[in-house]
């Protein structure tokens, strides 16, 4: 070979690597962004909504509202229980990637995604790929399709998958079960709470599992929220990953990849972290809502004015990295993690507080959860209903979420999303997003004010006095409507006014009595 002809292909070994190093690194990238349209920026959970009510909800309430995409509960076909009746996490156990679920047929599942994208709002699907039903799941047809599956014998037609596809031979405990977090190997080869776990190395599990995501990626959502990450090997899910279609050209632009945001929690303390899948999409920051519960209910000796550097100052990943949230569906009731310091909307004050702390910071991209109303019964601090369904008709079916006149949901359905303090600063966070955090203010105790450059300031009284106080907001002059006590409607303000003067500095008086001790102005509330 001549010499001139090794150079050459050294220079092409080289530039390959480059090429490889930069497509993973463009790919990761690439799948942090949530493709959220319009400038809008926050992501609701509509857990275990009917697709008929997501889609007339995006067109009534979430489009006019700005809010950027929904999170669905998983729509493939899952296990049908009756001891206990109809648990919502029967939908945590597929069956098949039949489309049809408690939530609703493909037909409906296809008509909500277009009508959503349609007025701009995003569709994120929970995708159950670690696992199957539970090892106890039995043998039948107790399916939300109907498709047979025996749990026994490994055998699911319905994709199919059969007693290959499984990880029963490579875990390594006794039981098959995961009996130490302290062990990764276990963490991801043994099954998670009974559940049968799928062996992702292999190349047709891979594959199955791209399909099924594919088929939604085409229909036009625009991405997923992976569930249970921890238990699925990084490289494998980096294979499955990279098989994904682009984003669907009729709303996305061309070339967009589907935003990945994995759950992985992480409080610290286990040899699996979340930095192993950061490289692959954005985390669930699972450390976020239980240190901010636990500051809004001032356990530990927090304070509210310690968060003057939150975010990466409190040890959460990086900011490109994380999607936040103050609940979800697990810790809201005692599952998952982050324990007794999560608030919920059972807990309603502390709750607007805590989500329009979330909502006014830059920090990550976040999810409101929108929940239902079960009977919380808390015996020795386990709550012994954490397994009830949403609101549901006799014979199992969900009810419809019904609208009050005064804009709230009826029939069981929590609908914190549409409680006017959140969907305000859901507003307030598209106003003044881009902005820096500034002009931040404490009275080294309870109470705290900062603003996002000169679009947004807000004020928080968490103490047990009143807060009486003249702050720069770094705002223009003017009257503002504050957005919490009400909101503006047309040239007058149903709340309270704040009046900024042309030097920027407004005076504030927040009692601790008042029914939410918080207030928000930004540049669209300005009269
Ligand atoms: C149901 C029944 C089970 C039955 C099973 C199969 O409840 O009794 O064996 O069916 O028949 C949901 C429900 C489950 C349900 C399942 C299937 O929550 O109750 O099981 O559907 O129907 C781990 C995972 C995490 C997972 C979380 C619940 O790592 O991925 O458990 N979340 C997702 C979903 C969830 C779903 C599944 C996964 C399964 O969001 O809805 O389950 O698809 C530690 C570990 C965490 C671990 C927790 C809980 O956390 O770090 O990784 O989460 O334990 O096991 C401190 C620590 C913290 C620790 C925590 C709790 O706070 O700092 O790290 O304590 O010990």
């Amino acid at each position: 070979m001549a010499a001139g002809q090794c150079v050459f292909l050294a220079h092409r070994r080289g530039s390959m690597k480059l090429f490889i190093l930069l497509a993973l690194f463009g790919l990761g990238f690439a799948q942090h962004n949530p493709h959220t349209k319009h400038g809008r920026t926050a992501i609701v959970h509509l857990f275990e909504w009917r697709w008929a009510d997501i889609a007339a909800e995006c067109e009534r309430f979430l489009g006019p509202n700005g809010f950027g995409g929904v999170q669905i509960s998983p729509p493939n076909e899952h296990i049908v229980l009756n001891s206990p009746w109809r648990p919502w996490w029967q939908r945590y156990q597929p069956i098949s990637y039949d489309l049809c679920s408690r939530s609703g047929s493909e037909n409906e599942l296809r008509d909500m995604i277009t009508r959503c994208n349609n007025v701009g709002v995003n569709i994120y699907v929970d995708a159950i790929i670690n696992h199957m039903c539970g090892a106890s799941g039995g043998e039948g047809d107790h399916s939300s399709c109907g498709s047979w599956f025996s749990a026994g014998k490994r055998d699911f037609p319905g994709v199919p998958y059969s007693h290959w596809d499984f990880n029963d031979n490579k875990c390594r405990t006794g039981s098959g079960e995961i009996e130490n977090y302290g062990d990764a190997s276990q963490v991801r080869d043994c099954r998670l709470v009974g559940l049968l776990d799928l062996a992702l190395e292999k190349d047709y599990v891979r594959g199955k599992v791209a399909d099924y995501m594919n088929k939604l990626i085409d229909m036009g959502v625009a991405g997923f929220r992976v569930d249970a990450c921890k238990h699925m090997w990084p490289g494998d899910l980096a294979v499955v990953y990279g098989r994904l279609h682009n984003l669907n050209t009729s709303w996305f632009p061309n070339g967009s990849k589907p935003f990945i945001y994995q759950e992985v929690i992480d409080l610290g303390g286990e040899p699996i972290t979340s930095t192993e899948y950061v490289h692959l999409g954005r985390v669930t920051e699972f450390k976020y809502g239980a240190k901010l519960g636990t500051v809004f209910r001032k356990w530990n000796g927090e304070k509210l004015f310690y968060t003057r550097n939150w975010g990466e100052g409190w040890g959460f990943m990086p900011d490109g990295n994380a999607v936040v949230f103050v609940d979800n569906h697990d810790n809201q009731r005692g599952h998952g993690a982050g324990g007794a310091s999560i608030v919920t909307f059972w807990d309603s004050r502390l709750h607007k507080m805590a989500v329009g702390y979330m909502l006014a910071h830059p920090y990550g991209v976040a999810r409101v959860m929108s929940s239902f109303r079960w009977n919380r019964h808390i015996v020795n601090g386990k709550d012994q209903n954490d397994w009830m369904g949403p609101p549901s008709h006799g014979d199992g079916s969900t009810k419809s979420v019904s609208i009050n006149p005064d804009q709230t949901c009826g029939d069981g359905w929590v609908c914190e999303h549409r409680w006017r303090q959140i969907k305000n600063m859901v507003i307030f966070r598209n106003v003044v997003n881009g902005e820096p955090h500034s002009n931040w203010w404490d009275n080294q105790s309870n109470q705290v004010a900062f603003g996002r450059g000169n679009r947004g300031f807000i004020v928080f009284n968490n103490d047990d006095w009143d807060l009486d106080v003249t702050l720069n907001t770094g705002m223009p002059g003017g009257t503002y409507c504050d957005v919490i006590s009400g909101q503006k409607e047309g040239n007058r303000c149903t709340g309270k006014q704040i009046h900024v003067g042309g030097d920027g500095r407004a005076h504030f008086r927040i009692s601790n009595r008042d029914e939410d001790p918080f207030v928000a102005i930004h540049a669209e509330s300005k009269l």
